[in-house]
């Protein structure tokens, strides 16, 4: 079901600062940046490598207010790894799949991504604390 790792999502207090760091010290370059009103999120897609089911990045993420999931994230965690985001064929097919063995999901249907992709999340909490993001990408 899994195709490849698509992203790992960064939350960060100041994404211009992130970025910087992500290109001078990883040699990484920004392929996308947008402001996802909806996930309450300002965000930069890094290209990491690519591979035979398409591409896999560095996702930094800055909350937009703090009252939002990244937002919360940061003022009880503080900045670090937020999510693991894995590439799937289908996400509504995956979704049916996933949610039909007990897993918590926290979006019953897709919602809009980075790069045009389709996405859904399931609950860290039953999936051992990992906030996982489900993406069907539009980017071959
Ligand atoms: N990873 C692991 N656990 C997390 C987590 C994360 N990123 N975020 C929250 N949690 C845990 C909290 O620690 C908390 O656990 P405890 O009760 O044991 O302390 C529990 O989940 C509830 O957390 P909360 O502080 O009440 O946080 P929220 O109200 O924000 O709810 C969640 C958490 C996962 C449902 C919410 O963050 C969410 O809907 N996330 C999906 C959307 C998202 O993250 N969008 C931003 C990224 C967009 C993108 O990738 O494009
Ligand atoms: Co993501």
């Amino acid at each position: 079901m899994l195709l490849r790792i698509d992203h790992v999502g960064v939350a960060c207090h100041n994404l211009e600062e992130k970025i910087e760091f992500y290109e001078s010290v990883f040699g990484l370059t920004v392929v996308s940046r947008e402001v996802n009103e909806e996930q309450g999120v300002r965000e930069a897609m890094l290209h990491v490598a690519d591979g035979d089911q398409g591409a896999s990045y560095v996702q930094l993420l800055e909350p937009l207010h703090p009252d939002t999931a990244v937002g919360r994230f940061l003022a009880k965690r503080g900045e670090g790894v937020h999510h693991i985001g894995y590439g799937v064929a289908d996400v509504t097919e995956a979704l049916k799949e996933i949610g039909a063995k007990g897993v918590r999901l926290i979006d019953e249907r897709p919602r809009h991504g980075s790069m045009g992709a389709s996405i859904a999340f399931l609950h860290p909490k039953d999936v051992g604390g990992v906030l996982t993001e489900l993406v069907e990408t539009s980017r071959r």
